[in-house]
C-alpha cells in the first residue's frame, strides 16, 4: 500500500527551517560557497540558452487562463515623420517628439502582454496553496487583490537568485528515444538511473532539470491543448527524492513538472503541493533542453554553471526566465 501524500508532506516540510520569515525555501542551499563552487564548472565558455521564444506561437491558449504573448509595437518605422502631425496636437511629450525629430534620432517602443505562466518561467512560492496555507504557514489570504504580500517572486528577484550548479537529468536521451510516450511517469528511481549513466550525482545547492523531449512534441503537433494534458513528467514520489538531495530547485521542459494526468486525481497536482507550498522549492516549467541536450551527449559533461533570474515583478507568483547554461 503505497503511503499517503499527507504522511510524506509532513516529512518533506521545511517551514521554520531558515527562520519563522523565510520566504525563499531551498534557494537558501545556494550559499556564496556553492556559487563559487558551480563557476569552476566553466571551461569554454560556450552559453546555451533554456527558453522557448516569447510569442504568439506557444503552447498556451488551450484554456482560459493563459494565453500565448502578445506583442503590441507602441512606436515604430511608421512614426519616422510624424512630428509633422503633432503640430498644436497632444501634450507636453509630444511637444518633446516634434523637437526631438527636429535631428535625425529616432526610436522604436513595445509591450508585452502575457500571463507571467504563459512561457519558459519559475513559479514562485506564493503559486500553489493548500488547506488554507502557503509556504512557510503564511496565511493563503496573504496573496489578494494587491499581489502576493509573503512568497512572491521578487523576493527571490531581489537578491539575485538563481545561480548554482545545474545538473541535467536526460530522461528521454537515456532512454535513446525524441520524447517520452505520453503521460510517463518517472520515479525517483529511474532518476536515479540516469543520473549513473550520466556519471552524475545532485548535490546540496543543485538546480535540477529533467528532460522529457516534450518541447519536441509541441513542435511537431502545435498542438498544445494534448501537450500540457498528456504532458510526461514526474512522480509526486520525486518530491521526497529532491527533498533528501537538498536541491536548491527543480525544472523541465514540461508544463508542470510533474506528470499532468496526475497520479492521485483526488489531490491535484501533488508534487507542486510538495514541492511548493510544503518543501519551498521553486519549479522552473517549459524549458528548452534541446540545444543542451545535444550539447551534454556530445561532451558528457551534466553538470554546468547556470543562472536563471526571475524578473522583479512586485507581488507576483511566476516569472517568465531565460535560463542559460554556461560550460
Ligand atoms: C498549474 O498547473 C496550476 O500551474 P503550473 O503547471 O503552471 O505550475
Amino acid at each position: 500500500m503505497a503511503e499517503h501524500w499527507r504522511d510524506v508532506a509532513e516529512r518533506v516540510r521545511n517551514w521554520g527551517k531558515w527562520g519563522p520569515n523565510d520566504q525563499l525555501g531551498t534557494l537558501n542551499y545556494i550559499t556564496p560557497e556553492k556559487v563559487v563552487q558551480a563557476s569552476r564548472l566553466v571551461r569554454t565558455g560556450r552559453t546555451i540558452p533554456l527558453s522557448i521564444p516569447i510569442d504568439a506561437y506557444g503552447p498556451q491558449g488551450a484554456h482560459g487562463f493563459r494565453r500565448n504573448p502578445i506583442h503590441i509595437m507602441s512606436v515604430d518605422g511608421g512614426d519616422e515623420n510624424v512630428a509633422r502631425h503633432l503640430e498644436g496636437w497632444g501634450g507636453s511629450t509630444e511637444a518633446q517628439i516634434r523637437e526631438f525629430w527636429k535631428g535625425p534620432m529616432r526610436f522604436n517602443d513595445d509591450y508585452i502582454i502575457m500571463p507571467l505562466q504563459g512561457s519558459t518561467q519559475w513559479d514562485a512560492l506564493s503559486h500553489v496553496y493548500y488547506d488554507g496555507k502557503l509556504y512557510n504557514g503564511y496565511p493563503a489570504s496573504a496573496v489578494n487583490s494587491f499581489g502576493a504580500t509573503k512568497d512572491s517572486i521578487d523576493q527571490v528577484a531581489e537578491r539575485g537568485l538563481i545561480t548554482t550548479r545545474g545538473v541535467l537529468l536526460d530522461v528521454a536521451h537515456h532512454r535513446g528515444v525524441k520524447y517520452l510516450p505520453p503521460n510517463t511517469i518517472i520515479s525517483p528511481e529511474d532518476l536515479d538511473k540516469v543520473a549513473q549513466a550520466e556519471g552524475v550525482t545532485v548535490e546540496a545547492g543543485d538546480l535540477v532539470i529533467v528532460r522529457t523531449g516534450w518541447r519536441v512534441n509541441f513542435l511537431e503537433t502545435r498542438n498544445g491543448e494534448e501537450w500540457a494534458i498528456h504532458s510526461p513528467g514526474l512522480s509526486w514520489r520525486c518530491a521526497e527524492w529532491l527533498h533528501q538531495k537538498q536541491a536548491a530547485a527543480v525544472a523541465s521542459d514540461n508544463i508542470a513538472v510533474e506528470v499532468f494526468a496526475s497520479e492521485l486525481p483526488d489531490a491535484g497536482l501533488v508534487f507542486h503541493l510538495l514541492t511548493i507550498r510544503d518543501m519551498g522549492m521553486m519549479l522552473g516549467e517549459i524549458w528548452d533542453l534541446e540545444e543542451l541536450s545535444r550539447d551534454c551527449a556530445k561532451d558528457g559533461a551534466y553538470a554546468f554553471l547556470i543562472a536563471a533570474q526571475p524578473l522583479r515583478f512586485s507581488g507576483a507568483v511566476g516569472s517568465p526566465v531565460n535560463p542559460v547554461a554556461i560550460k
